[in-house]
Parts: C-alpha cells; structure tokens; sequence
C-alpha cells in the first residue's frame, strides 16, 4: 500500500540546527563530570542527530547543590510571586516565538508527526506555562478557627528542591507538566530527562533562562535511569520527586525514596485503559475515536485506549471498519504533510512491539490489519488490528505501548465494568453511547483517574490526569499538581485581647 512506501524515502531534513548538547547546570551549559556522552538517534533511520552529555550521579551532586543554593540562599523563592509569574509568563511567549524550531527538534528526536507537535504539543507548553503563572500569585494559605485564644494560620511553602524524571513519548509536554507547577510554587528543580529524547528540553530550559529564571532554579541533566535517574531518586538533598514512566520503574523509583531521605512521590504510571463502545453506538464515529485512541502517538500513550471493549450487537460491523481505518492510517516521515503515525521511539520498543504482536497470533487473537514492521529501515510499525481477543491474552493485559489495537467482546453493562477494572490499571477509560444513563453508570464504576464520554485525550492545562491503583500516585495538571509542591506549616500565636 502507499502508504506503507513512504519510510523508503530519503528521510526530510528538518529545519533545526541541534545548539544544546550539554548539560544545564547552575544557569550555564556544562560538559559531564566524566566527559562522557550518548547519542540520540533519528528514529526514523536510527542515525544520530547528536552526541549529548551523560550526566551521571556526579553531575546530580552539582546539579542537586546548584538547586540547593538556588532554593536556600537564592532570589527564587523570595521574589515576590508575580515576578515568577513574569517570568513563566516570558517564557511562554518564548515558546511561541520559537515555536517551529521546537516543534522541529521534538519531532526529530521522538519521530512524532511535526503536525502533532506544532499543531498541539508546543502551544500546550506555553497554555501550561501561562496556567501555572497565573497561579503564582494565588497560593493562598489560610486562618483557621480554633478552640482557644489562638490566632492559627496556615501558610503554604514551596517544598523546596525538586528532582522530576520524565518519559520520552511527550518529552515536551512532560517538561511543561513537572516544571510549570514546581517552578510557579517556588521550587527549584532538578530534571532528568529521558535518554531517548534530551534535546528538546535543552532547548526550552535556554530559552527559561532568557524569560529571567535566576541560574540555579532549573538544572536539566541528561542520562540514564540507573545512574543519573537513581542518583536523583536517592539523593538526601532533594525534598520531592515527581516521575513517568513504566510501572515497574515507579517501584524503583519510590524505593530509592523511601531508603533515603522519605522525600515523598508522585507517579504517573502505566497503563491498559478500556475504551467501551455501547450498541447505541454511531459506529462510525465511535470506529474512528477508539482508533484515535490508541493509536494517537504511534500508541506511545500512557492513557492509550488499548483494551477496545464493543458490544456484540455492533461487533463485528466495528471490526470491518476498524481495519480499514487502520488500512488507511498513513505512516510515514513525521516531518511530511499529511503522515498520521511516525516511526517508534528506538528498537527497543520497536522489537517489544513486535513479540506482542507474535503473542496476539500465537494466542489464537485473530490478525486483521498490518503486523508487521514497514519499510527495512528505521522503527515504522503497521497500524495493527486484533480482534476475538481474551482477556487473558498478553495482548489484552499488558501495556503494549505501540500502533496495536485489542478488540473484545461484550454483551451487559455489569459485564463490561467488571471486566475493564479487572486489571492492575488505572489510568484512563474512553465510553462511547448515546445514553446518559450508560455514560453516567460507567463513568462512576470505571476504576480510572480519567473517565472520556464520547472523547479521548482531552489534556486542557486546567483538568487533573494521573491513574488509580498501579497508574500512579497523586495528579498533574489542575490545581491538584500544586499541591504535589508546596509544604504545609501551622503557624499559632496567642490572642492578647480574644475579644478582638
Ligand atoms: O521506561 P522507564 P522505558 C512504559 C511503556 C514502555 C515501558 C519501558 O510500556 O514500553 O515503559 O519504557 C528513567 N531510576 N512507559 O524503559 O524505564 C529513564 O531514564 C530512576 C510508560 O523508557 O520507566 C526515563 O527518564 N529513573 C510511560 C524514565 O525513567 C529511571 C512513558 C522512564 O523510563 C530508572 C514511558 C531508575 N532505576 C514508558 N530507570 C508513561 N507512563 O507515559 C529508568 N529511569
């Protein structure tokens, strides 16, 4: 098919010179303590755009020491709250000023489409910037009535050094979300970034310190999750850690918390979310946003519909449909017009993909779109489709994180409850129907910090995301990710006069 030609081509040369290679540390750009670096690679050949430094726990002691003396003896905290709220508010203007080139970078370096990433996720960085700058300026604390003579009030502080570890799949957005609401609290902070995408983070932290963030506040390290990540998880000097990623590494990661310094965590996690079509279903519709919702990203999506629960009475008109829109899904370069799904983050995910797609067949789930890999070069997957699937297949339980969607039955309400909660998750839930009763029941039963009724992926600054059960601990966005950063201290004097 033609769409399957198009990774063959000479891949695009994106408009973006690569400037930001090393590390950001105390407001300059430092090469590695150990003089090391990794490459980043093109998942679109699996060339390399770069050399970047690796920072390991070395450079998190002077990374961490830089937030330390940025938080304890620096401006950050102590400028009054509408000046952060400038300078987050600079930044997003910045964020749109250079807008092509970022969206250019993040692009290159992830293999998602340039129009998802200049069309979307760029403008949501400067909409979540300027989200969390307005809030600067309105933490307010409270007084509280007590049974004395006592004046008690309640004052809100930022909790002080901040490490964050982000994914590689929203390597942007994943800034915007840890850094905006750290930043607007008065935290300083410091941010690993994920090995497969360091570029464009590099990028955006300049441009932070040109919007006037005092050096210091914001140290980006590049490097791997054993060394780099597990020194920032373990490290006395940070008082907070906000993490994405796997599930399994959440474990790691709030281990190394607990053994050291009990700082407190929060997660955001895997996922294998339910996305329920109900017979009063338009099937045509409701084909098109389940294939959306899994495939969007090329399925690198935590909250990714991957578990496509449809009602016997519409089945097997949903299957027919749902392999020719995948039929159709146009994969190719990201950087050219009118591609829907770029290639996978790297070979690794690449090759997982794969043996999930082998499990599916080998478990007797019925292929009926793609399973393969597209073109001989690069990490491009075909949009696949497996329908009769079990709940007890591997490909209906685990996070497949790729272009596969998992097709199953069901015939009740009840039934279709128990069976999208019976699982480990519970991140997000897409419901498609026209009744209210049906979407008001489901969207009360579905265990899932993210219930979608007739829409998915809806990610506005101001809505809270984070998953229930092994999804997570705590929610991003919204005013619930400002209380991931700030602490809470009862201040109490006596009352000379209670009558007044
Ligand atoms: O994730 P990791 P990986 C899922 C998805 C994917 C799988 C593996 O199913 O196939 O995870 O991906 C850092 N201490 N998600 O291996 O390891 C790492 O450097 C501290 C879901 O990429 O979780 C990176 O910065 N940090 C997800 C970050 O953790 C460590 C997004 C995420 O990597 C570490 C990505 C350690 N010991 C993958 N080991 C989502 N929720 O959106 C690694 N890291």
């Amino acid at each position: 098919p033609a769409a399957a030609a198009a990774p063959t081509e000479e891949p695009i040369q994106p408009a973006v010179e690569v400037k930001d290679t090393q590390l950001l540390i105390n407001g300059n750009f430092v090469d590695a303590a150990s003089g090391k670096t990794f490459p980043t690679l093109d998942p679109r050949t699996g060339e390399v755009i770069a050399r970047v430094a690796e920072g390991d726990s070395e450079d998190i002691d002077r990374a961490v020491a830089a937030a330390r003396r940025a938080f304890d003896e620096g401006p950050w905290p102590r400028m009054t709250a509408y000046e952060r709220c400038r300078v987050l508010l600079r930044f997003a203007d910045l964020v749109e000023r250079h807008a092509e080139e970022i969206a250019a970078l993040e692009t290159w370096d992830n293999g998602k489409t340039l129009a998802q990433s200049a069309g979307a996720e760029v403008p949501m960085v400067a909409r979540c910037m300027r989200y969390y700058a307005g809030w600067a300026d309105k933490i307010h604390g409270l007084v509280v009535p007590t049974d004395g003579a006592l004046h008690a009030q309640v004052l809100h502080e930022p909790v002080g050094v901040a490490g964050q570890i982000i994914p590689w799949n929203f390597p942007l957005l994943m800034f915007a979300w840890k850094v905006g609401p750290a930043l607007a609290c008065g935290n300083a902070v410091v941010l690993k970034t994920a090995e497969q995408t360091p570029l464009s983070a590099l990028y955006v932290a300049r441009l932070l310190h040109e919007a006037g963030l005092p050096d210091g506040v914001l140290n980006v390290v590049s490097g791997f999750g054993p060394t780099a990540g597990a020194a920032l998880c373990s490290h006395m000097g940070v008082d907070k850690l906000a993490f994405t990623g796997s599930t399994g590494t959440g474990q790691i990661v709030l281990e190394l918390a607990a053994r050291s310094n009990l700082k407190p965590v929060t997660l955001e996690l895997g996922g294998k979310s339910p996305f329920i079509v109900m017979d009063d279903a338009d099937v045509d519709q409701a084909v098109d946003l389940a294939h959306q919702a899994v495939f969007f990203n090329q399925g690198q999506c935590c909250c990714a519909g991957s578990r496509t629960f449809v009602h016997e009475r519409v089945y097997d008109e949903f299957v027919e449909k749902s392999k020719a829109r995948a039929m159709k899904r146009v994969v190719g370069d990201p950087f050219r017009n009118g591609v829907e799904q770029g290639p996978q983050i790297d070979g690794e995910q690449f090759n997982k993909i794969l043996r999930y797609v082998r499990s599916g067949v080998d478990s007797g789930a019925t292929l009926v779109a793609g399973g393969d890999r597209v073109g001989n070069r690069g990490f491009y997957i075909q949009p696949t489709v497996f329908a009769d699937a079990k709940d007890d297949m591997k490909i209906a339980k685990d996070e497949i994180f790729g272009p596969v969607q998992t097709i199953l039955k069901f015939s009740g309400v009840e039934e279709v409850v128990r069976r999208a909660n019976a699982t480990h998750y519970g991140l997000a839930a897409g419901v498609f129907t026209r009744s209210l009763d049906a979407a008001n029941t489901l969207s009360r039963a579905l265990r899932a910090g993210s219930v979608w009724i007739n829409c998915y992926d809806v990610f506005d600054a101001t809505i809270p995301f984070g998953g229930y059960k092994m999804s997570g601990i705590g929610r991003e966005k919204g005013i619930y990710a400002l209380r991931n950063y700030l602490q809470t201290k009862a201040v109490v004097t006596p009352l000379k006069n209670p009558a007044w």
